[in-house]
């Protein structure tokens, strides 16, 4: 995946960056001026029937909001004349090529902030209600038009008994009509609502950012696994005799806060935990190892002739000597650095970075490993 011109309008990445990221939103017109949507309607109904694909469908029967969770068959979703319903289709770049060639675009972020692409297919009338979300989102139109009216952070209050995150108030201080093609950035936190304006795809590119309670939680529990090994307990050789049996043990509650005010992290397993946990694959992603592995030699022919590229669900990212590649941690062995790290931004190998190395290298070992494990692929 090159990295293709972002779709601004007239700002440059610059402007944007520090004009409006995190900071406020931001209209543009034509941000892709000739987009066809790579999926139809019926294609993504398709998306949604598929138990490994993550999907919701939202209405309001009798004027009452209702959350269904896929995977949908055909006959589970309202007729497409019938009014205000919509689709919702999680992480479509996982499964559709086109899809995840889009994201080529906002790689202007890195790619450790870039969450997924939703798509969401609504008749007229259709829409999630007014909310606010923890994310920066770019919202595409790709078909029809929407609707959509903002508001800037406030306290928020939510609709009580409802199923979705709906806000109990919400005053649109602009609102728009997006035409396919245009794109609405909104920063975290910003209340929205889009309606449909007839049948309407609007595909949002959703990125992520941790808590500190994610991070520490995923961190301790790692930590947890990898303590073992020497693990003193707690011993009270010449306890005295006690008359008050209730009472915590003086030393043993010292012993015991030592141990914790002591327990630190090593800057390695910070390090290593960081790079593992931002490169870590959704849930629902599944990597289907090579049933019988080609052998190194013929395998490592047909790349050099080929090439490697990798998967389109594959997370990459490095620092330092240290690749990440789907929640894992490999030291990178010298001599390997320039070409691994050109496949974390590149995404792909061509021909010439790989001719002139020897079968028996690191590299060839490594790449072949990742292969087998279904992370990257010949190109093709
Ligand atoms: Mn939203």
């Amino acid at each position: 995946m090159r990295t293709l011109n972002p779709p601004l309008g007239p700002l440059s990445v610059d402007q944007f960056m520090r004009g409006h990221w995190q900071r406020k939103p931001l209209l543009i017109r034509a941000a892709l001026p000739d987009f066809k949507p790579p999926l139809s309607p019926e294609a993504l109904f398709e998306l949604a029937t598929r138990d490994d694909v993550e999907s919701r469908l939202v209405s309001q029967p009798r004027g009452r909001w209702r959350l269904d969770r896929g995977p949908f068959d055909a006959q589970d979703l309202p007729a497409r004349t019938r009014r205000a319903w919509t689709l919702l289709v999680q992480g479509v770049d996982l499964h559709v090529d086109a899809v995840h060639d889009l994201l080529a675009r906002f790689r202007f972020v890195p790619d450790v902030r870039l969450d997924d692409l939703m798509i969401s297919y609504a008749t007229d009338g259709g829409g999630v209600g007014p909310h606010v979300d923890s994310y920066d989102v770019f919202l595409l139109q790709a078909h029809g038009r929407r609707r959509w009216r903002i508001s800037a952070p406030r306290a928020i209050e939510l609709l009580p008994d409802a199923p979705l995150r709906i806000l109990s108030h919400f005053e649109a201080e602009q609102e728009w009509v997006l035409e396919p093609g245009d794109i609405l950035y909104l920063p975290p936190l910003w209340g929205h609502e889009g309606t449909a304006l007839g049948e309407c795809m609007t595909y949002s590119i959703g990125f992520r950012a941790p808590s500190r309670l994610e991070l520490l939680r995923g961190f301790l529990a790692d930590c947890a696994d990898s303590v073992g090994g020497s693990d003193p307990r707690f011993g009270d050789r010449g306890l005295a005799p006690t008359r008050t049996p209730g009472r915590l043990p003086e030393p043993m509650t010292r012993s015991l806060a030592g141990w914790l005010a002591d327990w630190r992290p090593t800057k390695r397993q910070i390090d290593d935990y960081i790079g593992r946990f931002l490169t870590e694959p959704k849930p629902s992603v599944w990597f289907e190892a090579q049933a019988r592995p080609p052998a190194l030699s013929p395998w490592w022919e047909a790349a050099q002739r080929r090439g490697l590229r990798a998967d389109r669900r594959s997370r990459l990212a490095y620092r330092g000597r240290h690749l990440f590649i789907n929640g894992e941690s490999f030291e990178m062995p010298s001599g390997t650095s320039a070409r691994l790290r050109r496949l974390a931004d590149s995404r792909e190998l061509p021909p010439d970075a790989l001719r002139a190395t020897p079968v028996d290298s690191d590299l060839a070992r490594t790449l072949h490993q990742w292969f087998c494990a279904g992370w990257i692929h010949h190109s093709r």
